[in-house]
């Protein structure tokens, strides 16, 4: 099994998960800068073009974060990435469901408003991402209220696209509340994720 990342982009999640669960495979660190997602092998292996990527033993490629998660989680079950059954598993499927609506509605206007509109309008484009980013951590800390994790009393995999979002609302300049920083150190304290963050360029 090979997961497709590139350091410090929106695979961080699917990147802590592998590391979290424990199965066996590789992580393949591609640059985008540098084109190696678009290289006919890595376009063989997903016509996507993008990261992140889990190609499967069966040679079957899975995309999406949120596809990439539940297959993580259930092919580990003893991580608790995706709770088995019931109410807990809907309700990580409901945050990795909101994370996917609004990750691109927020940061993609924030990190690249040239892509929404010609240069006079730049600016508002991503004003508008950057509100929709602090809306969305407000919401978050919202709902984490004065919990350790946001879904029942342990690690899922809600918890890592929530710290994604904290980590890159700092990206774009917009400080997470202070439960929210908290909740990421939370994830990123986990030793089993040690060697993710230093290849992702996290410090210690
Ligand atoms: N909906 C996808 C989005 C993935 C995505 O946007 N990946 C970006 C990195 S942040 C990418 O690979 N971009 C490559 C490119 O645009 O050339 C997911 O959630 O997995």
């Amino acid at each position: 099994m090979i997961l497709l990342v590139s350091a410090r982009t929106s695979s961080l999640a699917c990147r802590l998960a592998f590391a979290l669960s424990g199965l066996a495979g590789e992580v393949k660190d591609l640059s985008l800068r540098g084109g190696e997602h678009l290289t006919p092998e890595m376009l063989a292996l997903n016509p996507k073009g993008q990261v992140p990527a889990l190609v499967l033993d069966s040679g079957e490629t899975i995309t999406e974060t949120p596809a990439i998660l539940l297959a993580i989680g259930e092919m580990a079950p003893d991580s608790g990435l995706i709770p088995a059954e019931g109410v807990a598993r809907w309700q990580v499927m409901e945050w990795l469901a909101w994370y996917a609506y609004q990750f691109p509605r927020a940061f993609q206007p924030a990190f690249r408003p040239a892509i929404f509109g010609p240069p006079p309008a730049e600016n508002q484009i991503r004003e508008g991402g950057l509100k929709r980013v602090g809306e969305a951590l407000e919401f978050l800390e919202s709902r984490l209220g004065a919990r350790d994790w946001l879904v029942g009393d342990a690690l899922t995999a809600a918890d890592l696209s929530a710290a994604m979002m904290t980590t890159f609302a700092g990206f774009v300049g917009v400080a997470p509340p202070d439960a929210l920083m908290a909740h990421r150190k939370r994830v990123f304290a986990l030793p089993a994720l040690a060697e993710t963050l230093k290849a992702e360029g996290f410090a210690a």
